[in-house]
Formats: C-alpha cells, sequence, structure tokens
C-alpha cells in the first residue's frame, strides 16, 4: 500500500515548522481545508481531488492508496470517554481535584452529575467482570455512596483519560497520575475511565439519559488546538 503526499514530498519529512504551501507541494494544493475529521475509515483509502485539480497536472495511481492527509485527520479524530469518581472519591472530597486535572488538560467537559447507582446499573457497568472473584465486592463498592458521572471529548481522550489516572493498581501507578497521587488500593482507586472509544460510548449512554449532555464550545478551543 502507498501512501501518496502529494508530489512526492512527505508532509512528515518535512520540519515541524513548515507550512504546506503550494511551493512546498507543487502538484496538489494541500491546505488545512482537507485536514477535517473524516466519518469512515474508507475514506483513506481513497483521494477525490479537489475542483481545481483539473488544471493541475495530476498524478493517477492505480494501487491502492492513504492519501496521509486523510490519515492525519483520521488521528485528529473527536472521542468521548465515560469518567467516574468512584465513592471514595467522593468521600474524601477529591472531585474538584479529578475534574481539575481534566480541565487542565484542556478536555471538554460535556456532561456531569452527582448520582446514587443502583446494583443493576453497576452490573450492567462491570458486566465483563462477573466472573471474577471481585466481582460482588466491587458492586458493593461502586453502590455504596453517591459517584460523579461525567463525560469528557476531545481527541485522543480515552488513551490520554487512562494516563492521567494510571494503573488499576494506585501502588503502581505513577505519581503524578490521579491514583498515583490519591489512592494506595485497588479496591479504593477512586476513579473509573473507559478503556477504548467504543466503551466511551456505550458507558455515556449508559449513565447519561438523553438531554443530560451538553454540546458546547469552550472560548479556549482555539488557544488548545492550531
Ligand atoms: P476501572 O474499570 O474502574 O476504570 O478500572 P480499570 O479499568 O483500571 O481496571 P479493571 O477494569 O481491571 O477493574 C475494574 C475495577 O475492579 C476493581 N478491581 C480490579 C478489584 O477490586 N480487584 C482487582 O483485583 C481488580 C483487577 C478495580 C477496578
Amino acid at each position: 500500500m502507498e501512501v501518496v503526499c502529494g508530489s512526492g514530498v512527505c508532509v512528515s519529512s518535512l520540519p515541524r515548522s513548515s507550512t504546506i504551501t503550494r511551493s512546498t507541494v507543487p502538484q496538489f494544493r494541500v491546505s488545512y481545508q482537507y485536514l477535517t475529521p473524516f466519518p469512515s475509515q474508507s475514506h483513506l483509502f481513497s483521494y477525490h481531488p479537489p475542483p481545481y485539480a483539473k488544471t493541475l497536472r495530476a498524478r493517477t495511481t492505480t494501487k491502492p492508496a492513504i492519501f496521509l492527509p486523510h490519515l492525519v485527520a483520521s488521528l485528529q479524530q473527536v472521542d468521548q470517554t465515560y469518567i467516574m469518581v468512584k465513592p471514595d472519591g467522593v468521600q474524601r472530597g477529591l472531585v474538584g481535584e479529578i475534574i481539575s486535572r481534566f480541565e487542565k488538560k484542556g478536555f471538554k467537559l460535556t456532561g456531569l452529575k452527582l448520582f446514587q447507582c443502583s446494583k443493576e446499573l453497576a452490573e450492567e457497568h462491570y458486566k465483563d467482570l462477573n466472573q471474577k472473584s471481585f466481582f460482588p465486592k466491587l458492586i458493593d463498592y461502586i453502590t455504596s455512596g453517591p459517584v460523579v458521572c461525567m463525560a469528557w471529548e476531545g481527541v485522543g481522550v480515552v488513551a490520554s483519560a487512562r494516563k492521567l489516572i494510571g494503573a488499576t493498581d494506585p501502588l503502581q501507578a505513577e505519581p503524578g497520575t490521579i491514583r498515583g497521587d490519591l489512592a494506595v488500593q485497588t479496591g479504593r482507586n477512586v476513579i473509573h475511565g473507559s478503556d477504548s472509544p467504543e466503551n466511551g460510548k456505550r458507558e455515556i449512554a449508559l449513565w447519561f439519559k438523553e438531554g443530560e449532555l451538553c454540546d458546547w464550545t469552550p472560548v479556549q478551543a482555539p488557544w488548545l488546538r492550531e
């Protein structure tokens, strides 16, 4: 499979500070307006020339090709993650500290509520673990008091949130992570974060009702992403 980079000038080979202009990539006009997110991965395997391409000396390829700007765009995909301050985090007064870490990182909060969850909801949330010996204790713990449910949005938010949270066992979690700084035991590890973009969507749908999420644009957005 070939990566198409305009006239053979590979964008990733340019110095970081390079501005991509017609002079750096003379045969195709590459501009950031083509770096918008695409809904389907299939877009990575085709190149649809801009309307004015007929006037340019267009190169054709018969091989399946990944067009680099499309690939870059796919890496810019906005994801959602479900973050939950567990009952120990609420009881210990860590809610503000935890929210603050995600805010300071630059992710967007789209849902937030204090909530006493039912046994059924906790069991559905952790259904993948229902054969584990610790499952009954886990359900008791999650339902032992209110939790704070949050939906966060951003490019790479799922993986980044897992890094901010740290390892499941707080004693193994790096200092600087939430669990590394604020907890000492797996059974009281203060916070949950979705482990994949798919689970992010699933868990947000599970914990939030329609109308509880807020679609908004933070004023700081242009100061976070170019
Ligand atoms: P969550 O899902 O709460 O974000 O935790 P992790 O993703 O980091 O870890 P996990 O799914 O393996 O575990 C879910 C939950 O179960 C508790 N647990 C886990 C426990 O009480 N004893 C254990 O031995 C393990 C592995 C802690 C987190």
